[in-house]
């Protein structure tokens, strides 16, 4: 197993002083190894701006000076100018019919203040007549907006808006009425690196989530607008290892609620996670020996700030998801390498302990059983696995990006603002990807991405700070690509949540999600017009097809067996064949003198639980058992019970 990132190009903002406010100095690194020469022992040249920071806050203020005297040139031009063939200006104003404008737009929010309407009245007609009018149809005038045009805001009762609109409409003393719309802003995070540089394409991070005006690229913000996801829902990154402390991460680090399970199961003290690899309790990173391998230190941290770094906490960076959780997993060491078993293991694991989704950043030529056999293990429970297509500018497939089940990601981005140029085109292949149908299900950007990071041995002989300390990196890779992907399926379950359909959208179905709301890219000079698989994901347009639509009835579990436990109590096991059931509903039944009564429930469990033990019983009893699975949609039908008499 390989790490999928390639670390040609890497600038780092180290943050020091955290607590006491964000002082930036960017080191800039040319770290002139490719992702196959890890050895070749390159010094790095190592170069500090002074006053950065200043000098960005000074080009902030700039912009918005040049934008506030571009709108006083405009308006002013609107006023006097007459109509020149601007096409700001030549736009046509489509309005809706007021029974055309639903109560709640697509998020549920409501379009339009209840109870409220704004009036307007013909010129001419008198303020007797006005109040006349409004007294009439049993109105109150509110607020007056604008006297002399006979513009009001007016408080209806009794009638709806769109009836009270249809009313005052048919007056011909009334010019317009129509209701009081809401309008809302799309959720653009505070983070400081997500918009840090300014009026520029090189917005690293907003020029990776969203784009920036026509040059669209995941449309996050449209989708943070919706939802900015859900602390329900858990990522496993298996990786290197995940700073659990960094100031940006450490609110979105899960925490075990199984410990009790796993103290049984050789996982001691598992509070944030499991190391596979040293098969230890701290899954933050091995900080490396000083050696070239040490390049690997950050990436499990960078990951996972991608996928879900703390987000609008106006430090540092944003994630894809801002509030889910990140179960972190370290099945590699410092210096890379990382057995399929311990993967087989961590993929286990994450499925056991409640994760939604499975990120791997890694891969490998070599498709394994073991590997293999584990994602089938989580696809059955509706895992979402998500895995970088991998680094070989190739149409080789890589694994596990390549296996059923999985999401493989490629990467956009070609040129780079941080190897110099002006614009990073998200739009065109990233050179280092894989390509084509084979390799590549979507693709997201994986140029000049940047994340959270810590600094490992060779960084602190590099004399960058302590190995351990917190930082922030940019880096390109598929393997930054692939948790963006992660992220955005993390949206799609905070959605299904927020709808009331936690757990009844079916694997398939997200994944189909996935794949279809993409963008088709331009066709790739080595790669083809299907260089990029379905094309890139779009955040918006994933997050709107989750609905009702997409729930179907949960399969029902089989194999059912009961038995009495040495205390007279009675466990139930069952083996669950659903990857789309909110939970199983326990119902019991009881023979008395001969006669049976009915099914009552008597527990419920969660999803891809297989087991109940029922300590309610009593002795010398026949009961009959039957296990539901169920969700939004349904619950299953088989009533087949199974019969176990306590002693
Ligand atoms: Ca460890
Ligand atoms: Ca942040
Ligand atoms: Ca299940």
């Amino acid at each position: 197993m390989e790490f999928l990132y390639s670390p040609h190009v890497i600038r780092r903002i180290i943050v020091y002083g955290m607590t006491v406010g964000l002082v930036l100095v960017v080191l800039l690194l040319g770290r002139g190894f490719a992702q196959n020469s890890r050895h070749s022992g390159h010094s790095p040249s190592l170069l500090t701006f002074d006053g950065l920071q200043h000098a960005l806050l000074g080009d902030a203020a700039g912009a918005k000076k040049l934008s506030e005297r571009e709108s006083n040139l405009q308006l002013r031009h609107d006023i006097t100018d007459g109509n020149t063939g601007n096409p700001v200006r030549d736009k046509q104003v489509v309005y809706a019919s007021v029974r055309d404008i639903p109560p709640r737009d697509e998020t549920g929010r409501p379009n339009y203040v209840p109870g409220q309407l704004v009036v307007r009245f013909h010129g001419g007609v008198p303020h007797r007549r006005q109040d006349e009018i409004v007294d009439e149809l049993g109105a109150r005038i509110l607020r007056t907006l604008d006297a002399r045009r006979g513009e009001y805001l007016v408080v209806v009762s009794g009638i709806s808006v769109p009836a009270a609109a249809e009313q005052f409409a048919k007056l011909q003393e009334v010019d317009f009425a129509e209701p009081n719309v809401l309008h809302y802003i799309n959720r653009m995070p505070n983070d400081q690196l997500y918009a840090a540089f300014d009026n520029q394409p090189t917005e690293l991070q907003r020029w990776c989530f969203n784009g920036i005006g026509t040059n669209s690229n995941l449309n996050a913000e449209a989708a943070w607008t919706i939802t900015t996801g859900s602390s329900n829902v858990v990522i496993a990154v298996i990786d290197t290892g995940v700073a659990i402390n960094h100031p940006d991460l450490a609110a979105n680090i899960w925490t075990n609620p199984y410990q009790v399970e796993d103290e049984a199961n050789g996982y001691t003290n598992a509070v944030h996670g499991w190391d596979f690899y040293n098969n230890d309790n701290d899954p933050t990173p091995d900080l490396g020996d000083g050696t070239s391998g040490d390049g690997n230190v950050f990436h499990g941290t960078f990951v996972a700030g991608v996928a879900a770094a703390v987000s609008n906490n106006r430090m540092g960076v944003v994630g894809a998801s801002w509030h889910s959780k990140i179960m972190p997993l370290k099945v590699f060491t410092n210096s890379g390498g990382a057995p399929s078993s311990a993967i087989n293991e961590a993929i286990h694991y994450a499925v056991d302990h409640g994760a939604d989704i499975i990120n791997m950043s890694f891969g490998s030529t070599v498709a394994t059983r073991t590997i293999y056999s584990a994602v089938q293990y989580a696809a059955v429970k509706g895992v979402i696995m998500v895995a970088a297509a991998g680094n070989g500018n190739s149409s080789h497939r890589s694994y596990p990006a390549s296996y059923p089940y999985v999401v493989s990601v490629g990467g956009t981005g070609s040129g780079s603002v941080l190897s110099g140029g002006s614009v990073t085109n998200m739009r065109a292949r990233a050179s280092i990807s894989e390509y084509g149908p084979k390799a590549v299900d979507v693709v997201a950007p994986a140029v000049d991405i940047v994340s959270t990071a810590v600094l490992s041995k060779t960084d602190e002989l590099n004399g960058w700070g302590t190995a351990g300390d917190d930082t922030y990196f940019y880096g390109n890779g598929t393997s930054f690509a692939s948790p963006l992907v992660a992220g955005e399926a993390a949206l799609l379950l905070a959605r299904e949540e927020q709808l009331g359909l936690s757990g009844s959208i079916s694997l398939n179905a997200i994944e189909k999600v996935i794949v279809t709301a993409t963008t088709g890219l331009d066709p790739d000079p080595v790669g083809g017009a299907k260089w990029a698989g379905h094309g890139r994901v779009d955040f918006v347009a994933a997050v709107q097809q989750i609905g009702p639509q997409l729930v179907t009835a949960p399969a029902a579990p089989v194999k059912i067996s009961a038995s009495t436990t040495g205390l007279g109590a009675v466990e139930l096991d069952w083996t669950d064949r659903s990857d789309n059931e909110e939970g199983f509903v326990i119902e019991r039944a009881e023979k008395t003198n001969g006669v049976v009564s009915a099914f009552e429930p008597i527990a419920q469990v969660d999803r891809n639980v297989t087991s109940y033990i029922d300590d309610t019983t009593e002795a010398g009893i026949t009961y009959e058992y039957r296990v539901e699975a169920f969700n939004a949609a349904a619950t299953n039908s088989v009533h087949r019970a199974v019969k176990v008499t306590t002693p």
